[in-house]
């Protein structure tokens, strides 16, 4: 059994996707715990109610982003991670945290990476006017959503999108996408070529929806 820890800063929906699919797919894996840097978080309730620990540390009470992250490695690790998913977590994290985690922390990013990483990714793809839009599902190196990449979805941009329509479409790919390549990593079916990460047995690394009006 995998120990997977998830971080989160909101609704947690993407986390929910993942605690969802564990268990009717019966990985061999558990979620240990959901961490959050916010108390209200929403996804705190969901999480609870599953009988999941939940704990929050809040980096308002860091002067410095190193002690906020070296705080929050000592949190997670009180719950000895296999894995550590970031699902929504919107602090960016430091280089001493991200090397205590190498190859065992995922993040999913709401764009087609290399394309538009960091924030407003809806927002400044309509302004490229890209026809498709996506989310990628890579590990987290220290150069922010530049990490190997995992699997990919997309989707088209249609008439009419705004950033919020965007989100929405595109998070019912995330929760497609990011379930996906955790299972392939407490499967133990990943593995880096170069900067390739390779599925083995191989499945598709990508998915494609023109047609995911519905679960968001
Ligand atoms: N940390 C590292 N080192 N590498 C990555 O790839 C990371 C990461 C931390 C988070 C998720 C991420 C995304 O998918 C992620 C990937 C927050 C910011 C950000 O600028 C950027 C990227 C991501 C998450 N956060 C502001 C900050 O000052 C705070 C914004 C807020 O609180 O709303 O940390 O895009
Ligand atoms: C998701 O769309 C995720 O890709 C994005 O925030 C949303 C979180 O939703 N992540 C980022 O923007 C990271 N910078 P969720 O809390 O419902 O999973």
């Amino acid at each position: 059994m995998k120990n997977i820890v998830i971080l989160i800063s909101g609704r947690g929906s993407n986390m929910e996707a993942i605690v969802r699919a564990c268990a009717a797919e019966r990985w061999p894996a558990r979620v240990a715990a959901v961490v959050s840097n916010r108390p209200d978080a929403p996804g705190l309730a969901f999480a609870a109610a599953q009988g999941i620990a939940t704990a929050v540390l809040e980096h308002g009470g860091f002067a410095e982003r190193e002690a906020f992250d070296a705080a929050l490695a000592d949190l997670v690790d009180s719950f000895s991670p296999d894995l550590v998913v970031l699902a929504g977590f919107m602090r960016v994290l430091t280089t001493g945290f991200v090397e205590r985690y190498a190859g065992r922390m995922l993040n999913v990013h709401p764009s087609l990476l290399p394309s538009f990483p960091g924030l407003r990714t809806h927002e400044r793809a309509l302004e490229a006017g890209v026809a498709l839009h996506g989310a990628t599902v890579h590990f987290v190196t220290a150069q922010l959503d530049h990490g190997p990449i995992v699997v990919q979805g997309a989707m088209p941009v249609r008439p009419g999108d705004d950033p919020a329509a965007l989100a929405r479409r595109l998070l019912a790919v995330e929760h497609v996408i990011y379930p996906r390549a955790v299972r392939w990593f407490v499967e133990g079916r990943l593995a880096l070529s170069g900067l390739r990460v390779v599925v083995t047995p191989p499945e598709p690394q990508w998915y494609f929806s023109d047609t995911n009006e519905a679960a968001a």
